[in-house]
């Protein structure tokens, strides 16, 4: 044991906190890793087009972007090994193997992800799923279930179908319940004159996908809103209010994705409401900067007010957590373990939080002590706490980690040319 460590102990002893406790619930929370920050959200379906579309835009062009599937788990693996902690695989259905062959997205099956699945099971990861709904042309016009064309939005059921299906399958193989969260691009450019049809056409949509029973200890179905993308700035079909009603109706997750909302909205204070609500949320834990940018997420105030309401609320048991960010500027592998271990941080700083107490003042009115004591925290050393975890999970302590990502840069991913 570190003497840093021994000193924070008993320093948050003090203050009635244990860290050992801490750290034992720390170790238990998961975080999903989202295989789109590997490839630039490219995925393996090879249709040529090589547009994402969908409104998502990577840029940046660092070397070394996984090629095939088993670069892009050789680059998780390398990634997951620098992230203290058991975590969870967050995939997208156009991240199939599917042989070299041309497979509709309506006709995957669990075949087609069997080399993840196998690849989870023997890491211990939990699976968490994503129906594709971009980069596709019947999604080029900016419209999939809530599409006017008949035809069109039956492809899109049907995708979503067989979506669920293998997350379900997948979770059975690994006993363990898969997310599997659905968001769609559709909106438009420019001022709608109907706003109406595409929402109810969207709605009838998810009750034709989600109409197919499947337990809830396989599968677990999220919606995620948005409030604009590129292409879709005057009106989003999936708005927060669309998927809060619908959520909420159906008890479905609610996703709630940090660059998804108005710069100046704390997506922490909604927590605590859509929870009175919804039976659990998905966290896309993401940073926008000036919009929905998705930069690799930092150990900042708006991440750490997120996880600071989901453990002050006692909510940890009815939250996902999985991260969403595509950076292509910077080495991918060290995209993740940033963004990862920030949010495990913020966990850590939040359960490291005299929250009994602070409560404590507020009900009797202390509103000074509970001020001056919310800013005391800010300086006590969770730093030490952080590293006694990386230690104990045998991970790198500290900035160590760079040089692993450094070496595996070097020996791995310069030679992907
Ligand atoms: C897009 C959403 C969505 C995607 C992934 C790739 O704005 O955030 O979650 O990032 O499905
Ligand atoms: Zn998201």
């Amino acid at each position: 044991m570190h003497s840093a460590y021994e000193h924070a102990r008993d320093t948050y002893e003090a203050i009635g906190i244990g860290t050992e406790d801490v750290l034992q619930k720390l170790a238990a929370i998961p975080i999903s890793l989202h295989c789109w920050q590997g490839d630039d959200v490219g995925g393996f379906e090879k249709t040529g087009g090589g547009e994402i579309g969908g409104g998502l835009a990577v840029t940046g062009n660092h070397p070394g972007k996984a090629r095939t599937p088993d670069e892009l788990r050789r680059d998780l693996e390398q990634a997951l090994a620098l992230i203290p902690g058991k975590h969870r695989l967050n995939l997208h259905a156009c991240y199939g193997e599917l042989g070299g062959k041309k497979v509709e997205r309506t006709d995957l099956t669990v075949a087609h992800f069997q080399g993840w699945i196998d690849w989870c099971r023997a890491r211990g990861l939990g699976f968490d799923f994503n129906p594709t709904y971009f980069a596709h042309p019947l999604a080029a016009d900016g419209f999939t279930l809530s599409h006017r064309d008949e035809n069109v939005r039956q492809f899109w059921i049907a995708h979503g179908r067989a979506c669920r299906r293998i997350a379900a399958d997948a979770a059975r193989q690994l006993g363990k319940t898969a997310v599997t969260n659905f968001w769609v691009p559709d909106g438009s450019k420019d001022s709608p004159a109907d706003r109406k049809a595409p929402r109810e056409r969207l709605a009838a949509s998810l009750d034709e996908i989600f109409v197919e029973p499947i337990e809830a200890k396989l599968n677990l179905d999220a919606v995620e809103s948005k409030l604009f993308g590129i292409g879709s700035e005057s009106y989003v079909v999936g708005s927060h209010e669309f998927y809060l009603g619908y959520a909420v109706r159906n008890q479905k997750l609610l996703c709630l994705d940090a660059g998804h909302f108005h710069p100046t909205e704390s997506v922490a204070d909604k927590i605590s409401s859509v929870l009175q609500f919804v039976p659990a949320i998905l966290l896309h834990v993401s940073r926008g900067v000036r919009w929905d940018s998705d930069h690799v997420v930092l150990f900042d105030d708006a991440t750490r007010a997120m996880l600071e309401e989901v453990v002050r609320g006692n909510f940890l048991a009815r939250t996902f957590i999985g991260l969403d960010f595509f950076d292509a500027s910077i080495n991918r592998v060290a995209a993740w373990v940033i963004g990862a271990r920030n949010v495990l941080k913020a966990l850590l700083v939040a359960l490291l939080e005299p929250a009994a107490k602070l409560r404590e003042w507020e009900n009797a009115g202390d509103l000074t002590a509970r001020l001056a004591w919310l800013e005391e925290v800010k300086t006590l050393p969770f730093g030490a706490v952080w590293d006694e975890h990386c230690r104990r999970q045998d991970v790198p302590v500290g900035a160590a980690w760079i040089e692993e990502v450094r070496r595996y840069e070097h020996a791995v991913l310069t030679a992907r040319g």
